[in-house]
C-alpha cells in the first residue's frame, strides 16, 4: 500500500504578518458561558419528546485586543447546557492565549480531546466556542460573517419551524395558519403520531388550510422502523409534502438508503450529522437526498464550511437546523443554500433579533453574526 506523504513540519513557525496594522491578529483572553431558559410561544411536541422551554447556552469569548465574540447553542435539556458549559471551559483552557484561529483551534482540540471522543456535548462545545471565535473575527474585520466567508448578505428564504408538535388536526391547522404571520411560505410538521390514519389526519388537515404556494416539511425525528417508514412514506408521498425527514434513525445508512429509493418525497438528514465527516458518509451511502446540518453538531463555522464544500461539489442542497442568526450567514455562504430553519426562540434575549421580511432572513451589513445580547433579558432567563 502506498502510504500519503507525511506534512511538511519544518515550515510551520513563521507567520508572514501582512497588513497586520489594519487587522491585528487577536489573542484569546478568556471564555465566558451563560447557560439560560426561555420560554417558547409554541410548544414543540415532537415524536422523542416535547420541548416547552428551550436551554440554551450562550457564549462569548474576549480578546486581549478587545473585540469579543458571540454565540449560543441550543442544549436540549438544562443538564445539556450545564454538560457543555464544562467541556466549553475546559476546551478554552487549552486554547487560551493563542491567535484566534478557528479552523487551527478545532484541529488542534479535536485532537486533544479524541480519548473522550469528539461527538454529543464535546463537539456541541467545540462547535460553540468555533462559532463564536469567528463572530470575533468577523467584528475585528467589521463586516458580516458572510462576507467574511466570501459572500454577501442578502436575504435567506427560511420556512417557520417554530410550533406544530404533535397535535390534533384542528390544532394544528389552527397553528399553521399563525406561522404564515410575516410572510413566511413554508411550515414543518412534526408526525409520528401513533397511527398512519392520524398522521394523515394531521397532514390533511394542515394541507388543507395552506395556501397552494406554502410548502410543508415533515419530520418524525427518527420515530419509525424501516417498514413503518416506507408505509407512512408511501401514503404521505401524495399529500404535498416538500421533504421526509429523519423517519428513521438518523445513522441507519442502508434503511434511510431503502426509504429514499423507494418514496417519491425527498429523504432529509442533518440535524444529527457528527461532524462533516459524517454528513460525507451518509451522501456516500445515498442515505437522503437533502441535508440540513445543525451549526452545533456539524462543528460550528468551520466544520458548516467543509460540510458546504462536501454539499456543492455533489450538487446536494443544504438547509439549517435552528440557530437561525448565525445559521443565516452561513448559509448566506453556502452555494447548495435551500432552506433557513426559523424560530424565535432567542428574540427575547437579543438587542437585534433576526429580521424577517417576506419569509426571508434579511441579513445587514452588521459586523459578524449579528448577535448582541440584552443584558437584562439574560439576567431573567438565567438558570442557576
Ligand atoms: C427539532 C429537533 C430538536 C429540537 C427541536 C426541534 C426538529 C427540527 O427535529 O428539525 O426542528
Ligand atoms: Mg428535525
Amino acid at each position: 500500500m502506498r502510504r500519503p506523504p507525511p506534512a511538511v513540519a519544518h515550515c510551520s513557525a513563521r507567520t508572514v504578518n501582512a497588513a497586520a496594522a489594519n487587522h491585528p491578529a487577536l489573542t484569546l483572553r478568556s471564555v465566558k458561558s451563560t447557560a439560560v431558559e426561555v420560554p417558547l410561544r409554541f410548544v414543540l411536541g415532537t415524536s422523542a419528546a416535547a420541548v416547552r422551554a428551550a436551554p440554551l447556552l450562550l457564549v462569548d469569548v474576549e480578546t486581549e485586543q478587545g473585540i469579543s465574540g458571540h454565540a449560543y447553542v441550543f442544549c436540549y435539556r438544562r443538564s445539556g447546557a450545564r454538560a457543555v458549559a464544562a467541556m466549553l471551559h475546559d476546551a478554552a483552557e487549552m486554547v487560551a492565549g493563542e491567535t484566534v484561529a478557528p479552523l487551527a483551534m478545532a484541529t488542534r482540540l479535536e485532537r486533544r480531546l479524541a480519548l473522550i471522543g469528539v461527538t454529543g456535548v464535546v463537539r456541541m462545545a467545540l462547535s460553540a466556542l468555533d462559532m463564536a471565535l469567528w463572530d470575533a473575527l468577523a467584528v475585528a474585520a467589521g463586516m458580516p460573517l458572510a462576507r467574511l466567508l466570501g459572500s454577501s448578505p442578502r436575504a435567506i428564504a427560511a420556512y417557520n419551524s417554530c410550533g406544530l408538535g404533535l397535535m390534533s388536526p384542528e390544532a394544528a391547522a389552527d397553528e399553521a395558519e399563525l406561522l404564515l404571520e410575516r410572510g413566511f411560505k413554508a411550515v414543518k410538521l412534526r408526525l409520528g403520531h401513533a397511527s398512519l390514519a392520524d398522521d394523515l389526519a394531521v397532514t390533511r388537515a394542515v394541507r388543507r388550510r395552506l395556501p397552494d404556494d406554502v410548502q410543508l416539511m415533515a419530520d418524525y425525528n427518527q420515530a419509525l422502523s424501516v417498514t413503518e417508514a416506507l408505509e407512512r412514506g408511501r401514503a404521505l408521498q401524495s399529500e404535498g409534502i416538500a421533504w421526509l425527514e429523519e423517519p428513521i434513525r438518523h445513522d441507519d445508512h442502508r434503511g434511510n438508503a431503502e426509504i429514499a429509493r423507494v418514496l417519491d418525497l425527498p429523504l432529509q438528514l442533518g440535524e444529527n450529522f457528527n461532524g462533516p465527516k459524517a454528513m460525507q458518509q451518509a451522501l456516500d451511502a445515498q442515505a437522503c437526498d437533502l441535508v440540513m446540518p445543525d451549526l452545533a453538531r456539524i462543528g460550528g463555522v468551520s466544520g458548516w464550511m467543509q460540510a458546504a464544500g462536501v454539499a456543492a461539489a455533489r450538487g446536494v442542497a443544504m438547509s439549517s437546523h435552528l440557530m437561525p442568526e448565525a445559521s443565516a450567514q452561513v448559509l448566506a455562504a453556502t452555494p447548495t443554500c435551500h432552506w433557513l430553519e426559523y424560530v424565535d426562540w432567542a428574540d427575547v434575549l437579543l438587542n437585534e433579533p433576526l429580521r424577517i421580511e417576506d419569509g426571508c432572513a434579511v441579513l445587514t451589513d452588521r459586523p459578524g453574526t449579528g448577535l448582541s445580547w440584552d443584558e437584562r433579558a439574560v439576567a431573567h432567563y438565567k438558570l442557576e
